[in-house]
């Protein structure tokens, strides 16, 4: 009893004494025409995207303070309808849907959250956030002013705003929460709503600021934002963004670092001097908020992926790589930007602001208050540096770069001059296997025999139907149907063939028990006709469409109309000579099952039942496999690597991993073996790599997937392939390149391994980019690849100054941009 009286005692006094906390800890956020306030402050303040599921728990903590070490004040973050509510009002908040432990590791980490609720979200994720079962709601409109999907809307909303608020996580609270958002790019789509989406938009307002929060509400691409909502800008640059209300400061809530990538699509990669570039013109024009899209883009576990035909990397070229590894130079050259405008947060949010036009796309900011000024000069020109002289002093601008000068005299910032390391990432072999190529094997075909023999399923209906009638509870649907056939039938001929229209996903097709083929498209085409020449029996036939969608659209007007699955019609085509006849199949019965027998047996984790050793099945269709394998040692990120299968699934300890589809290769076409050009607008089709090559070998591993001693890795493949070169390795930094120009210190570090050599140093004009660097036309006297070697090898990280001092004069003409460039191999 005492003790009971003592325990309560002292939980109501951490109760209290969090209430008391909470209370002198309240944070005021508020906004005037020029930036976000906070606690009466007006800030400059840089996000960055990190998506929850995109990762896992145990990778939040370490992912939070790399951006926070980045310069980064606000992690910002969707919040996944779909993954928190798969049934209507059966919740799940668990591992990485773990919401809550999301952002307090954020606070912890001492950062600002920016919570983009939704609760459609696009981002490349399945059905772009929404739940499948809305859509089978009777009466129901998405997107729309329409009851049953505002209820639900509000249904959500509230319930996510109710957890945080119980947690106290908005900045009035004391929490890290400074800003949160309704709704999504609305503004891109509204008119093909209507008058309809007009009065949604106004409602979405409305119920979002009735929720109280206690910070501003944000809606992006929204131009016509009710009031108090702030309409923020997403894009490649966002200068020329203008909010609809002068009390509205200038927010970029997406700037895009760089792009997904698709199944069949190449790698994106936009240059650091580009991102930098947008970032400062930004800042420049008189933004203040602006959020990176992506800071670390993560991993499409499970079904999370969009599209159709989001990849499972969800890399994105961003600062932070899929697998949590620094991108650099990005990283680190956007870092030294951040450091910089932070340091010039007062003068940027009070001062007076003054543009210069230079001419030839060249122009100048000045920002004064009474203590100083800060100028930015941007060249905005192509093709061609410019010199420009301001008060009295020459300032060399290179092309499509912006120059900050602290006091306007001295450059503190280019963003075309890079001086930060890049790293080349390497894979190595997992060490813990003592043949880590020779894994054994035991596999088991995925039951379709009994289904193909009875022909039946759980469900028919005389109609063909839309696959998310199953509330994409799986990415397969099974189509069957049978129909009596007699020689003296108008088609029959020697020349039949069956014809389905289908919509964008793949297709497998079984006739008579026999597989005939199978189709997929492209990420982009919403539909095909699969048409092959069949044989047919005289008497029943049977005809089984096996659906698997890759991804449910996420954007769109009306996305989420667009038909999944087989649509119809499904034709037998008879060819007779000149003339040609049409049996319609589409209205006949069909059976239909859901998923696949692998997955309701669980199959892919804790299944030991019935799985052969003998006679390994090859490029055979729908197999199963099973193997073990010790988890890498160190704690490296760990990748799989999947080259020579051909599509489907994988898991690890019952993890699934995501989809895999090493078979699909990117296109020949649109790469370049030149060094990729910074200079000039960006778009994603710009500086792409991995043409020809398989989209995606590579798939991330999570550490805390793995467990010591024995680990499970199974596959279900669907289209046939060899597992026998699948393997683990780790990933590291496997050399890096050092740049810095004359007067900056140059840093090159191997993370945790050592320099193990130096494959190139020079200082003067150098040509080329990392990895085929080569002297150019001048350089210092010294030998400047000794000196980096007493320097650095066999140290982890170095520093050296840039300069004649260290390395001895050269012999560059006055006006070379000379810089120290090292290239280095990591141990
Ligand atoms: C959501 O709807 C359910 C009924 O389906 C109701 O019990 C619950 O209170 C609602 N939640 C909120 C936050 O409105
Ligand atoms: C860029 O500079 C070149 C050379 O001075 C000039 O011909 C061109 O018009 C400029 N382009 C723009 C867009 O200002
Ligand atoms: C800023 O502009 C205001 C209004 O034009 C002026 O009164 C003030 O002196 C200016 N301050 C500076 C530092 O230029
Ligand atoms: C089937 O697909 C073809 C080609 O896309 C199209 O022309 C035709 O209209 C479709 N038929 C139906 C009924 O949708
Ligand atoms: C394992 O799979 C078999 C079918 O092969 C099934 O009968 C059995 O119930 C499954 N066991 C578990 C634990 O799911
Ligand atoms: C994208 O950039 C490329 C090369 O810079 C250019 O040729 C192309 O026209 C651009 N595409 C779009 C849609 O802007
Ligand atoms: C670097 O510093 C030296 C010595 O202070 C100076 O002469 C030189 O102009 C500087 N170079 C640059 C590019 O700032
Ligand atoms: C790198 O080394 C530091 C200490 O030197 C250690 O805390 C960290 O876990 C190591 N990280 C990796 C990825 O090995
Ligand atoms: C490619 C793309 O979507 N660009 C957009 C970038 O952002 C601007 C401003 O919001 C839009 O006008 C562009 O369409």
């Amino acid at each position: 009893m005492t003790s009971f009286k003592f325990h309560c005692l002292l939980k109501l006094c951490l109760v209290l004494l969090l209430c008391f906390f909470n209370t002198i800890n309240a944070t005021e956020v508020s906004h005037d025409g020029r930036a976000i306030t906070i606690d009466g402050q007006r800030r400059i303040i840089i996000s960055g995207s990190i998506h929850y599921p995109r990762s896992t728990a145990e990778m939040w903590p370490d992912l939070i303070r790399k951006a926070k070490e980045g310069g980064v004040d606000a992690i910002e973050t969707y919040v996944f309808w779909n993954a928190h509510e798969p049934l209507p009002r059966k919740y799940d908040f668990s591992g990485n849907l773990d919401l809550i432990r999301f952002i307090k590791t954020i606070q912890s980490e001492g950062l600002y959250a920016v919570l983009r609720i939704g609760p459609y979200v696009c981002a490349e994720w399945n059905y772009g956030g929404l739940p499948v079962w809305l859509h089978n709601m009777p009466g129901i409109e998405l997107r729309t002013a329409n009851t049953v999907f505002m209820n639900e809307m509000q249904n959500f909303t509230t319930k996510i705003v109710n957890m945080v608020k119980e947690e106290n996580l908005f900045a009035a609270q004391g929490g890290p929460i400074i800003l949160a958002q309704i709704e999504n790019e609305y503004g891109n789509v509204i008119s093909s709503y209507g008058a309809a989406g007009k009065a949604y938009i106004d409602w979405c307002a409305n119920m979002a600021n009735s929720l109280d929060i206690g910070v501003p509400w944000i809606m992006c691409q929204q131009p016509d934002a009710p009031q108090p909502m702030i309409n923020t800008c997403n894009g490649w640059y966002c200068d020329n963004f203008t909010p609809n209300n002068p009390n509205s400061p200038k927010m970029w809530t997406e700037n895009w670092t760089g792009w997904f990538k698709n199944w069949g699509g190449l790698d994106p990669k936009r240059t650091a001097e580009d991102v930098a570039f947008a970032v400062a013109r930004f800042f420049q024009s008189g933004g203040t908020f602006q959020n990176y899209y992506m800071y670390h883009g993560g991993t499409n576990f499970g079904r999370t992926a969009g599209g159709p035909y989001i990849t499972t990397s969800y890399d994105y070229d961003a600062p932070l790589d899929e697998y949590g590894n620094l991108n650099q130079p990005k990283y680190g050259h956007l870092k030294e930007l951040h450091d910089v405008l932070h340091s010039m947060e007062n003068i940027l949010t009070h001062g007076n602001i003054t543009n210069i036009n230079f001419g030839n796309s060249v122009s100048g900011t000045i920002y004064a208050t009474t203590n100083g000024q800060s100028c930015f000069f941007v060249n905005a020109n192509t093709t061609t540096d410019a010199d420009i002289v301001y008060e009295g002093n020459h300032y060399n601008i290179p092309a499509w770069s912006v120059s900050i000068l602290r006091n306007c005299k001295q450059e503190i910032y280019n963003t075309a001059k890079v001086n930060t390391e890049s790293w080349v990432m390497k894979k190595q072999c997992n060490e813990a296997e003592s043949e880590p190529e020779a894994l054994k094997w035991v596999w088991r075909p995925e039951l379709i025999d009994d289904l193909a023999l009875r022909g039946t399923g759980r469900v028919s209906a005389k109609k063909l139907i839309d696959q998310k009638v199953a509330n994409d509870v799986s990415d397969y649907l099974w189509y069957m149907t049978n129909f009596y056939l007699t020689k003296n039938d108008p088609l029959w001929s020697d020349d039949m063939s069956l014809r389905v229209n289908a919509t964008g996903q793949v297709l497998h097709v079984y006739v008579n028990g026999e597989y005939l083929s199978d189709q997929s498209a492209t990420y982009g085409v919403f539909n095909y006709v699969f048409e092959k020449k069949i044989k047919l029996n005289p008497g029943p036939n049977k005809i089984i469409l096996l659906s698997a969608t890759i991804g449910l659209q996420n954007y769109g007007p009306k996305f989420d109309l667009i038909q999944t699955g087989v649509p119809g019609p499904v034709q037998i085509i008879g060819k007779k000579g000149d003339e040609t006849i049409i049996k319609d199949l589409s209205t006949k019965k069909w059976y239909y099952k859901v998923g696949l027998d692998g997955f309701d047996n669980k199959f892919f984790s804790g299944n030991t039942s019935e799985w052969r050793v003998d006679d390994l099945p090859i490029s055979q269709r729908m197999i199963w496999y099973k193997t073990t394998f010790k988890a890498p040692l160190g704690n490296e990120p760990v990748s799989l690597d999947l080259e020579g299968l051909g599509k489907g699934v994988a898991w690890v300890n019952g993890n699934n991993i995501g989809r895999y589809w090493p078979s699909y290769i990117a296109q020949q076409t649109g790469c370049s073996n030149e060094a990729c050009d910074y200079r000039g607008p960006y778009n994603n089709t710009k500086c792409v790599t991995n043409c020809g090559k398989p989209t995606q070998k590579w798939y991330h591993v999570p550490r805390s997937f793995l467990v010591n001693g024995e680990n499970e890795l199974v596959l279900f493949e669907e289209y046939g392939g060899n597992p026998m070169s699948v393997n683990f390795q780790t990933v590291r930094v496997g050399r890096t390149c050092g740049n810095a120009y004359e007067n900056k210190t140059m840093e090159i570090s191997c993370k945790n391994r050592s320099i193990s050599s130096i494959r190139f140093a020079s200082f003067g004009d150098v040509k080329g980019s990392c990895g085929s660097f080569r002297k150019g036309s001048c350089q210092a006297k010294n030998d400047v690849i000794s000196v980096i070697q007493k320097e650095c090898v066999g140290k982890e990280v170095c520093s050296i100054e840039a300069n004649e001092g260290v390395f001895g004069s050269t012999n560059c003409d006055h006006g070379i941009r000379k810089r120290l460039v090292v290239e280095a191999v990591c141990a």
